[in-house]
């Protein structure tokens, strides 16, 4: 079931569903050799989500500011290769979305726990805003923030669950979204988290 959200945005729900133990097995695996971390803002706080990244590029935040950057700073070597069911997967998904071809050469590996939350915010650190962003939702389930392209846009909410995935493209590309503080609860899979996995074509 595929429910267009707006413009250039596709919402397909339980896309990954059928995949998801192979995913968050990949996840771990990628965490076991990069492990997440609360990245901190140019401002000094650090971030509630937990994150880490795999592929070519990986998105980094310090006192310096927000870019992708190739090695993790944590140990100075690259980030792990993307998984291949990681990989295939945000092809097929944005294919289905109308996008055929992605590549993604990043992958920013999201951890949130009951109580955290992401603020809204754009995601513009990409080179190409022309590629759109595959986003899969695993775990506990979310209440996603989408606003408009002003920050003053009141949001809507986005009840995302476990396997599904969006795809953000064209004119949505560069809408203000976050996350509502993560509701407590267990998954039967994943325990009391959510894993998010966002696809880029970051260089
Ligand atoms: C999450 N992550 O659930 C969200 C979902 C992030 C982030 O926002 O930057 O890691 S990704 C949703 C997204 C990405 C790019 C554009 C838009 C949404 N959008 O235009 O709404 O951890
Ligand atoms: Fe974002």
């Amino acid at each position: 079931p595929q429910e267009p959200l707006g413009d250039g945005a596709v919402l397909l729900r339980g896309f990954a569903r059928d995949e998801s133990e192979a995913l968050f097995a990949a996840a771990q695996a990628v965490i076991a050799e990069a492990p997440l971390r609360h990245m901190v803002t140019p401002g000094g706080l650090a971030m509630a989500v937990a994150m880490t990244n795999c592929g070519p590029l990986g998105w980094v935040s310090d006192r310096r500011g927000y870019r992708y950057q190739g090695t993790d700073p944590l140990s100075g070597h690259a980030w792990p290769a993307m998984p291949g069911v990681f990989r295939a997967l945000a092809g097929r998904a944005a294919a289905a979305a109308g996008f055929e071809g992605f590549e993604p050469d990043a992958c920013l590996v999201n951890r949130y726990v009951p109580g955290t939350r992401l603020s809204l915010h754009q995601d513009r650190d990409e080179s190409d805003y022309g590629a759109p962003i595959v986003s899969v939702s695993l775990g506990l389930p979310a209440v996603f923030l989408w606003g408009g392209t002003k920050r003053a846009n009141r949001p809507h909410r986005v009840p995302l669950d476990h396997g599904d995935v969006v795809v953000w493209g064209g004119p949505s590309r560069l809408v203000f979204h976050g996350v509502a503080p993560l509701a407590p609860g267990e998954h039967e899979r994943l325990g009391t988290q959510r894993v998010n996995l966002t696809f880029r074509k970051a260089g």
